[in-house]
């Protein structure tokens, strides 16, 4: 974060705590330590990203409202996290918020740096698939450079996964988690998760892990053909979120199975995860670049592989695919 971005951060801190009366371009200016003329350029600077702030000569600046944007400004002073979201990149709208975090990571980027946008025009799924990303929604990614064998990786949809589950619980929803990296409300996509790197054959040198959080748009605003198979966190609680909330919450569970992936609790993220599966040991069918397969999935393995008992006999593993439930077994 920039001096500027830190002067805005305490800025809005300080008229935050003083809404019912007027801060003094002078007391702003003293405890800043910035001139008047700063403080002035600071304010203005704030209400191009839409906070309404009332100046009244000889009184001083009053906030009357924020704006509803992921902005750093919201969401660093509720973070719980030691630090991811240390620092956030912040867009009204982007390609994809995974494309701009990976050029930022391949400039050097430090780990746990956020990417948010309120709205994408190429949000990306797996397989370039298009992410639909309208405004309301939460369209975030996060780099991370964890010290582990690139083979390890594909254990990160999981750990994102149940991240993501975790923070929607906290809204008092009970959404499930689908393999590999799908998060759902009654069968319904509310959440999908989008894990790139770049590694060496012995080293990962990044991994960006984005978001997609459908959460306060009509779905009107996605295509029909995705709508039908998609829900909204307010449609499914009947009112509108709160966003930065849920950012915070997120990145707090991200960043608390991170530190425990690193330190061996593969299993323990394993068993979060297998307990928001309604999949588990249901017959189902995977999709896969190679064709279709069916069978009942008995497990996940070591590195968040599927494990499929075939119809036609034996257990097989698979690193990727869709998955589609055929008969429920219980
Ligand atoms: C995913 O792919 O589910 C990963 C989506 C990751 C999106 C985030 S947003 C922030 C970050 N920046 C990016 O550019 N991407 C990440 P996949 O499992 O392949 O699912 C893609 C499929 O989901 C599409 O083919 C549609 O059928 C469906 N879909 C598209 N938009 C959707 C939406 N908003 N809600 C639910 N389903 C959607």
């Amino acid at each position: 974060m920039n001096d500027s971005q830190i002067v805005d951060l305490f800025i809005i801190k300080a008229l935050k705590e003083n809404r019912e009366g007027y801060i003094s371009g002078e007391g702003l200016a003293a405890a800043a330590s910035i001139s008047r003329a700063a403080v002035w350029k600071h304010i203005n600077n704030l209400r191009e990203k839409g906070y309404k702030i009332e100046a009244v000569s000889r009184l001083g600046y009053r906030l009357t409202s924020s704006p509803d944007a992921l902005l750093p400004e919201e969401i660093i002073p509720i973070l719980k996290t030691k630090f991811l979201g240390e620092k956030i990149a912040h867009r009204e709208s982007v390609d994809s918020t995974n494309a701009l975090a990976k050029s930022l990571a391949e400039k050097g980027e430090r780990e746990g740096t956020v990417v948010v946008a309120e709205a994408q025009s190429r949000g990306k799924g797996r397989l370039d698939r298009h992410w639909s990303s309208p405004m309301g929604g939460i369209w975030l990614s996060v780099v991370l450079r964890p010290k582990i064998l690139p083979l390890e990786a594909s254990r990160f949809p999981l750990l994102a996964a149940v991240a993501a589950a975790k923070a929607i619980e906290k809204l008092g929803i009970e959404p499930e988690v689908k393999w590999p990296n799908d998060i759902l409300i009654n069968g319904k996509k509310v959440c999908g998760i989008l894990l790139e790197l770049s590694a060496q054959a012995d080293k990962i040198d990044y991994l960006v892990i984005g978001f997609g959080i459908n959460a306060n748009f009509k779905l009107s605003k996605i295509p029909q053909e995705v709508r039908d198979r998609a829900t909204t966190l307010s449609e499914a609680l009947g009112k509108k979120i709160d966003r930065r909330r849920l950012v915070a919450d997120l990145l707090f569970e991200l960043e608390l199975g991170y530190r425990h992936l690193t330190e061996g609790g593969w299993k323990d993220i394993l068993k979060d995860w297998k307990k928001r599966s309604t999949m588990l040991h249901q017959e189902i069918s995977l999709n896969t670049l190679y064709g279709e397969v069916k069978g009942e999935f008995v497990g996940v393995d070591d590195f968040g592989a599927i494990r499929i008992k075939l119809s036609e006999g034996g257990v097989k593993t698979f690193a990727a695919g869709d998955v589609t439930v055929r008969k429920r077994l219980t």
